[in-house]
């Protein structure tokens, strides 16, 4: 008989690190809510780069050579995503922050808002909103007078433009080559900086600096643990690796107790 993941000294060992934190953070992408039924990026069969090509859909340069076929993507994406409910990972991580209030700061890489529909805090959401828009230019009144024309002006169009100065909007999302939003991520880096356990759920950890965010936890003292039911980049800088899915492993991993 195999035991169950919950049974495993390594599940034992991670709770009692958890009942000792008086820090934690969690670090979470794609796989945090694969099983909301938001496809991951880079899974093999079933991950949207497996369909699509990154370079293209998911950089500013890709945007501006094809503005049309990047908005339709996402406009797609965010009507996906509209639908979809967190699932039993994400619900037990906002039970936990609400027995322990300020004791755990979710830092996250997914656009969907399902950490907070969750109820989850404060979540740190270091590649954006994929609900929300922007101009993708400073707009031309700007440059010129200091107005800035409002989003709310484009006029509907794939993608929405400025009827005054051809402003396009673009997804609040952070593309590659693109900075962070810099008090988000100073927020993160604190977080990582001062938790005594990291957890990392459900990211393949490639993409920085969001992965570097656990080599600094890491290097700070903390414990580094990842749940993901395959291997991953940051399982080399984790103390231990709980091999499941975060809707199985999370609600029994945060359960009362710790
Ligand atoms: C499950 C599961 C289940 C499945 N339960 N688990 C240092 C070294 C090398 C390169 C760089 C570096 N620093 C910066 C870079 C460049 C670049 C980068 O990292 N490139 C690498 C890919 C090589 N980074 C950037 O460009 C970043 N900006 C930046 O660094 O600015 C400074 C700068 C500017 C200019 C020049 C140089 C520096 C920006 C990165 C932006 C990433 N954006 C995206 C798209 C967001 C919008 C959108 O949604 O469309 O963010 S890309 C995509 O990857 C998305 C994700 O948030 C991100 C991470 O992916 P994630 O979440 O890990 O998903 P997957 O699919 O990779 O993994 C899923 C995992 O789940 C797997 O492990 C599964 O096993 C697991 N799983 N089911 C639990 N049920």
């Amino acid at each position: 008989m195999t035991a169950s993941p919950d049974s495993s000294p390594d599940f034992a060992q991670v709770r009692a690190w958890l009942q000792a934190a008086q820090h934690v953070a969690v670090l979470t992408g794609a796989g945090m809510s694969a099983e909301s039924g938001i496809p991951t990026f880079r899974d093999t069969q079933t991950g949207l780069w497996a369909r699509f090509n990154p370079a293209e859909l998911a950089t500013e340069e890709g945007f501006r050579a094809q503005p049309e076929l990047v908005w339709n993507w996402y406009a797609e994406r965010r009507a996906a995503m509209a639908q979809v409910k967190p699932n039993a990972g994400h619900y037990a991580i906002a039970a936990y922050q609400q027995r322990h209030p300020g004791r755990l700061t979710v830092i996250t890489q997914n656009v969907d808002g399902l950490h907070q529909k969750a109820g989850s805090t404060d979540a740190l959401a270091l590649h954006g909103n994929i609900f929300q828009d922007r101009w993708l230019d400073l707009c031309f009144h700007a440059r010129h007078s200091g107005r800035v024309c409002a989003a709310s002006h484009a006029q509907a169009d794939n993608p929405p433009r400025c009827p005054d100065c051809g402003n396009m909007l673009r997804p609040d999302v952070v593309w590659f080559g693109e900075m962070l939003p810099p008090a988000t991520l100073h927020a993160a880096e604190q977080a990582a900086q001062r938790c005594a356990l990291m957890l990392v759920v459900g990211t393949s950890g490639e993409v920085y600096p969001a992965a570097g965010l656990a080599h600094q936890a890491r290097q700070a003292g903390a414990k580094v643990v990842v749940v993901n039911p395959h291997a991953s980049e940051l399982d080399g800088v984790a103390h231990r690796v709980l091999r499941g899915t975060a809707a199985q492993t999370l609600p029994s991993l945060l359960a009362d107790g710790v």
